[in-house]
């Protein structure tokens, strides 16, 4: 009896175990929202400008991770035996915030990929954004008014300390990654991994979300491109080999020597943007400026495309994520939409 009382009377040492909960809480929303927009952004971009977004990110997730006992402690304790009626959102709240975390520290290391479509980055990116909309119910009904929240030395000494043990746990898990040879170890900047490079045997074959690939055979394909039809015997006579990395959304790269002919060699491109369309109907806009940074590709070590892999003839868009390179190409044509007048991200 004296033991407990003692226990829970002297104040932590951990300066993290010192914050109060409405400091816990505050954190918490900033660095979800601070991790949503970093990985967001990561996960759209594909240029190397996102580097240090994706470490952010990373260091996001673990402070959440490391502040998750003070509020289990100061806040989900306590609220569970207030029995609200909306408690049960909360736990959904809580739970959807550490499945995110979980899958991106599974997703980063590479100890855990998932298991057929659902790859560990997509239920990461499905958790955080079902995550949004309780967010935002989670600010609205309990709203830290400023003043209420002692913006003391207790709250700044708490929060850097999460943040630096964070940022060690993040410095620790990618040495020992590349130390052991985890497969964590061998992410590009977006945080992808490597499969299949050099091996469009093994290169994994995508589809974004339902598109699959058409039935009609390459020897009955018509490639228009500005109006004109394109032959694909002379198209592949023009090829040059050109190394590319088609780094996918799902979280894997794949290095390739595509055999390509850049759009700048084979129109004048004077209209606001270039509508490349799939025979699926999948299509995207690029600026005309970005003609001589965007190719077809027909095949890539002289051997013709897999038909997962777009053939007869495929965009490849080096610097930008996969959903950029439309497969199974069958339009370029000049368009006077602007380039951001169009979805993130197609909707097939
Ligand atoms: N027509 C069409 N093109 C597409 C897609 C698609 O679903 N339909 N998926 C895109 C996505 S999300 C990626 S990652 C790459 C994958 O290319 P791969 O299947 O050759 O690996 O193709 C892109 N091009
Ligand atoms: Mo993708």
């Amino acid at each position: 009896m004296l033991k407990e009382r003692e226990r829970t009377d002297s104040p932590p040492r951990w300066p993290v175990g010192r914050l109060r909960a409405s400091q816990v809480n505050l954190l918490l929303e900033l660095l979800i929202v601070a991790a949503i927009a970093t990985g967001g952004a990561s996960w759209m971009v594909g240029t190397g400008w996102t580097r240090w977004l994706t470490v952010v990110h990373g260091v996001c997730g673990l402070t959440i991770l490391v502040l998750a006992p003070a509020k289990v402690r100061r806040s989900v304790q306590p609220g569970m035996r207030r029995r609200r009626a909306t408690r049960w959102l909360s736990v959904a709240f809580g739970v959807l915030v550490v499945v995110a975390v979980a899958m991106g520290i599974l997703h980063a290391t590479g100890l855990w990929f998932g298991v057929g479509e659902w790859s560990a980055l997509w239920i990461h990116v499905l958790a955080a954004a079902l995550v949004v909309p309780l967010l935002v119910w989670h600010v609205r009904t309990r709203p830290v008014r400023a003043r209420a929240v002692d913006a003391d030395r207790r709250l700044l000494l708490g929060g850097a300390t999460a943040v630096g043990a964070a940022a060690a746990l993040y410095g620790t898990q990618e040495v020992t990654a590349r130390a052991i040879g985890l497969a964590g170890g061998n992410r590009r900047f977006t945080g992808s991994h490597e499969v299949g490079s050099f091996d469009p045997d093994r290169m994994p074959t995508v589809s974004w979300i339902n598109d699959s690939a058409p039935d009609t055979p390459p020897s009955e394909w018509v490639l228009e491109v500005a109006g004109d039809v394109v032959d694909l015997a002379a198209l592949s006579q023009r090829t040059r080999p050109l190394e590319a990395v088609v780094d996918c959304t799902g979280g894997w790269w794949s290095a390739q020597r595509w055999d390509v002919v850049p759009l700048s060699d084979l129109a004048d491109w004077r209209g606001r943007s270039i509508e490349v369309t799939s025979a699926t109907g999948y299509s995207r806009l690029f600026p005309s400026g970005d003609a001589g940074r965007l190719y077809l590709a027909v095949g890539y070590d002289g051997r013709p495309l897999r038909r997962g892999h777009g053939a007869p003839v495929r965009l490849v868009a080096p610097g930008r994520r996969g959903p950029w390179w439309v497969k199974w190409v069958t339009s370029v044509e000049s368009s006077d939409r602007p380039d951001w007048l169009q979805l993130p991200f197609p909707l097939t």
